[in-house]
C-alpha cells in the first residue's frame, strides 16, 4: 500500500497535488507555513515544519509514510537535507522533483553569482534601480548598499519595518505573467533585477521581459543540497509512484 508524502510550495508540487487527487491517492501535501494563505491543496494538507530530521523520521513512520516526493524550492535547501537524512533513516523511498536551472540565452545580460552576499558584491556602487525579485527571507543582506531604489515583491504585505530605506512594495504571489512584469519593470524603470535561479515557469516572465527591455540581471546559483535522485517531470513521478491502477488501492 503506498503512502505517499508530497514536500510542496512549488508549481510542480501543486500540479502532482492534483494528479494525485484524481486518481484517489493516499497522500499528504506538506506546507511550511511560511506565507498568511497558501493555495489550497485537493490533498490532506499539514502546515508547520516537522521538527528538524527527528521531528520528520517521527511522522513518516507515524503516519506509516512509504515513498516521499520532495517538491519543495531548489532553494528549500534545509528540507531537503533534512528529507534526505529522514528518509534513510527510516527507510523510506525518496524522489526530487525538481525543474531544471534557467540558462542565459542570446540578449540576457545575467551575472551569475553563487549566493546572496555576491549578488549584494555584484551591486553598482552607483544608485540604480534594483528590482529585488527574491522574496522575503534575504533581504537584510542589501542594507549595506542603502543608496539604490529597490523594488520588492512579497507575497504577504510587511508587518514589520523592512530593512531597505528606498524600497517600493509589491503584494504578489506568482505564478507571474509577461504583461505583468512587463508593466511593472517599466514602470519601476527597473535597471536591475536580482534572481534566485528558481527554474520552472512560475518566476521565468521577468527573465524574458529583461532580455526584451535589456536590463541587467545578477543570477543566484542554487545551494548544494545532498544528492537524492530527481525526476523533471509529472509523468514520471507519476510512473515512480506506480501508474494509476496502483494507486489508492
Ligand atoms: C509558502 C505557497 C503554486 C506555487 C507557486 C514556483 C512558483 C509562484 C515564484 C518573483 C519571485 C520567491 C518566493 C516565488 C515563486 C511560485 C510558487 C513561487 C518567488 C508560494 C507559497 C509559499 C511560498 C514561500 C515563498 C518564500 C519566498 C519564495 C516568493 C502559497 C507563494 C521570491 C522565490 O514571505 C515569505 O517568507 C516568502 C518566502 C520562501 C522566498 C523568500 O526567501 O522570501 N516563496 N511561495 C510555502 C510553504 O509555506 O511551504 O503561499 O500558496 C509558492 C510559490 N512561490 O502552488 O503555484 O514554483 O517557484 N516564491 C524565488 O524564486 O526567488 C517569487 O517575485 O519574481
Ligand atoms: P528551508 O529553508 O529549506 O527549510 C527551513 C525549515 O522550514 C525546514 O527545516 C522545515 O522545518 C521547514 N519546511 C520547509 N519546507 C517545508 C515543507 N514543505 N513542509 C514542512 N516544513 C517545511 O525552506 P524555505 O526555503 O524557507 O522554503 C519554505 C517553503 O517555501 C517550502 O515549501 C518551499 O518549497 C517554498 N518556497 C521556497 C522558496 C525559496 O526561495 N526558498 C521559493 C518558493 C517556494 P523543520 O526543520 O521544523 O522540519
Amino acid at each position: 500500500m503506498t503512502r505517499i508524502l508530497v514536500l510542496g510550495g512549488t508549481t510542480e508540487a501543486s500540479a502532482l497535488a492534483k494528479a494525485l487527487a484524481d486518481r484517489g491517492a493516499d497522500a499528504v501535501f506538506s506546507y511550511a507555513g511560511r506565507t498568511r494563505s497558501p493555495v489550497a491543496q485537493p490533498l490532506p494538507t499539514r502546515i508547520g515544519g516537522f521538527g528538524g530530521v527527528d521531528g520528520l523520521v517521527a511522522f513518516l513512520k507515524r503516519e506509516s509514510i512509504t515513498k516521499v516526493v520532495d517538491a519543495t524550492h531548489p532553494f528549500a535547501a534545509q528540507m531537503s537535507s533534512n528529507t534526505v537524512a529522514a528518509c534513510h533513516k527510516v527507510g523510506v523511498e525518496l524522489r526530487g522533483f525538481e525543474r531544471a536551472p534557467w540558462k542565459a540565452g542570446i540578449g540576457d545580460r545575467w551575472t551569475d553569482v553563487s549566493d546572496i552576499s555576491g549578488a549584494v558584491a555584484a551591486l553598482p556602487k552607483a544608485v540604480s534601480r534594483v528590482f529585488l525579485a527574491i522574496g522575503k527571507q534575504n533581504l537584510s543582506a542589501f542594507s549595506v548598499a542603502p543608496q539604490h531604489r529597490y523594488l520588492l515583491r512579497l507575497v504577504d504585505a510587511p508587518t514589520t519595518d523592512l530593512p531597505l530605506p528606498n524600497c517600493e512594495v509589491v503584494v504578489d504571489r506568482g505564478p507571474f505573467t509577461m504583461s505583468s512584469d512587463k508593466a511593472l519593470l517599466s514602470r519601476h524603470k527597473t535597471q536591475i533585477i536580482v534572481s534566485k535561479n528558481a527554474g520552472g515557469s512560475g518566476a521565468r516572465a521577468k527573465l524574458d521581459v529583461a532580455r526584451e527591455l535589456g536590463i541587467e540581471v545578477i543570477m543566484i546559483a542554487r545551494p548544494k543540497v545532498p544528492s537524492r535522485m530527481i525526476l523533471g517531470d509529472l509523468d514520471q513521478v507519476l510512473h515512480w509512484l506506480g501508474h494509476s491502477a496502483d494507486l489508492g488501492v
